[in-house]
């Protein structure tokens, strides 16, 4: 399909866009006047929505957001499942000036509030199964709220025109929160024209994704990686999503891809290997699926093997972040080596550079840096964390990188403490602090330790106020209390009692010496 009018890419790969633009009039207004109105936009157990029906409830939400009495540059915190109100929602808010925030599902009451404050939304909205911790949130920080039912109904009432608001393709359009080690997640502030340069770069001219496309993201919608898989690459070519709000489990994910016969299958290194061994039991049908591809951690290549034997489809690894929006160094079907991340996207420049941020020799490892026009703008009320991240147009992935002789990326691990927890992001301060609160700890640390599949999970070591308390019972209640207190698949699967931790000569513990 051809660029929509007024959008091109010149040989560097950088983007032109009008100077006046809203980018939802290329990935969601243009379908119907290209002659895709009655075309399905995405597929669910329960509904189909034509390009045509998404575009007038896209307008209808921007309607009902204006009509909350939403401003432009507002933001709009919506704790969405993956559903079709996701897609009203959030192109809505942008066609009307709004700034729409989807935060992570999964987490806890405390953990929203923050979010309710920190990035001063003026509207939540939420669906209804995430009311048992977003409803005390709002006790906390009292925001005006609705649930996607209750917005659901604000459409129906609105009207069905809504003009554009333009902007500039810099100008700020939505967020997506980010976390770190220590300290609270950061809102990753994203640009007009940043879905564009993903899609194109990345969803068209890397993968080949294309009009007759049936997509199946088992990462959701919230993540970067789902936002496009799920909906960025699909609207922006035309093509169809397929949209399950249950949690991804072997059974789900296959019974979707039986039922919807996707042709491009998102996934991740977790959730592959426990689909391989649920291949094991039983065979499914899979070949509407001409290509399978993995983020959020390294795949490790024996799963690409067991994978490729058993289904006879590769599975193309790349890494990308919610800093970058998507994949910028990533497999193709034409050029892959597994164990590798594969090489840039193209128009994406990346550096390897040592602790002076100088380039390291060719094959000697560093810290990754990467240059585009998909990247945050800077952090929401982060100053310093965006001077540190975000230096000369250049983005420090906080990733650790070597280059094997043909040129493809292996990825050697963080940089920083942070674990990647079947593909969702983990602080090991959050988990030590939550051990630390039990009556019985003094002290933890917790570091990722490899499962059966090679894939990382929190270990804690803990040392007890006194000495030789540590049972079986102490550690089911450990663990306990962490898959009560945080988002569930933080909790340590294993927990190790020791006499004591290392530490630094000021006292920072060195979790790099408890790595195995
Ligand atoms: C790690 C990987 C090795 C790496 C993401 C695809 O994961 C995404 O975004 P996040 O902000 O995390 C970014 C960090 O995750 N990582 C991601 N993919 C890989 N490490 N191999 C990989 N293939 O530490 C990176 O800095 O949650 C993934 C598309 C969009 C995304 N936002």
């Amino acid at each position: 399909m051809t660029l929509p009018s007024g959008i091109s890419f010149d040989s560097d790969l950088r983007v032109k866009l009008p100077e006046r633009f809203n980018v939802a009039m290329p990935f969601v207004d243009r379908h119907v006047g290209e002659g895709r109105g009655g075309k399905i936009a995405i597929r669910t157990a329960a509904e189909t929505v034509t390009y045509a029906e998404l575009a007038e409830r896209v307008n209808r939400a921007g309607n009902a957001l204006l009509g909350a009495g939403l401003a432009p540059g507002d933001r709009m915190l919506m704790v969405v499942k993956d559903c079709p109100a996701f897609f009203y929602l959030f192109w809505g808010a942008i066609k009307a000036g709004v700034v729409p925030v989807p935060p992570n599902t999964l987490l806890r009451a405390a953990d929203f509030a923050y979010l309710f404050e920190d990035s001063g939304c003026r509207l939540v909205v939420y669906s209804s199964e995430y009311a048992r911790e977003v409803e005390p949130a709002l006790k906390q920080v009292p925001v005006k709220a609705y649930t996607v039912d209750a917005f659901l109904g604000e459409m129906a009432k609105a009207s069905p025109d809504l003009e554009a608001r333009l902007a500039a393709p810099t100008d700020d359009c939505f967020w997506l929160y980010s976390s770190g080690s220590t300290g609270r997640p950061k809102g990753a502030v994203h640009a007009h024209r940043d879905m564009v340069v993903t899609s194109e770069l990345y969803g068209v001219r890397t993968l080949g994704v294309r009009e007759d496309d049936v997509s199946y993201s088992a990462g959701k919608l919230f993540f970067a990686y789902g936002l496009g898989n799920s909906m960025t690459f699909p609207l922006w070519t035309g093509s169809t999503a397929v949209l399950d709000d249950r949690r991804p489990t072997p059974d789900t994910v296959f019974g979707t891809i039986e039922t919807f016969k996707p042709t491009l299958y998102y996934g991740a290194p977790t959730l592959y290997a426990a689909q391989l061994a649920a291949l094991g039991s039983r065979e499914r049908k899979l070949d509407s699926i001409r290509a399978c591809v993995s983020a959020a951690e390294a795949l490790p290549p024996d799963i690409f093997r067991r994978w490729k034997e058993q289904t006879g489809t590769v599975i193309l690894d790349g890494i990308g972040s919610t800093e970058c929006l998507h994949i910028f160094i990533g497999n193709r079907l034409d050029d892959y080596r597994p164990g590798t991340s594969g090489k840039p996207t193209p128009g994406y420049q990346v550096k390897i550079v040592d602790e002076n941020r100088k380039p390291v020799p060719k094959g000697e490892s560093g810290r990754l840096w990467i240059r585009s026009e998909s990247a945050a703008k800077y952090y929401w009320n982060k100053p310093e964390k965006t001077a540190e991240t975000m230096v000369d147009g250049w983005l420090n992935t906080g990733d650790t990188y070597r280059q094997d002789e043909d040129g493809y990326f292996i990825y050697d691990g963080r940089s920083d403490d942070m674990l990647k927890v079947g593909g969702i992001w983990c602080s090991p301060v959050e988990v030590e602090n939550c051990l630390i609160a039990h009556p019985a700890v003094l002290e933890a640390a917790v570091v990722g330790h490899a499962d059966e599949n090679a894939l990382l999970k929190p270990k804690a070591f803990v040392v007890l106020k006194e000495a030789g308390g540590g049972s079986p019972a102490l550690t089911n209640e450990l663990m306990a209390l962490c898959k009560t207190t945080l988002a569930p698949y933080k909790y340590p699967r294993w927990v190790e009692y020791v006499e004591e931790l290392p530490k630094t000569a000021t006292g920072k513990i060195q979790r790099y010496k408890l790595r195995s």
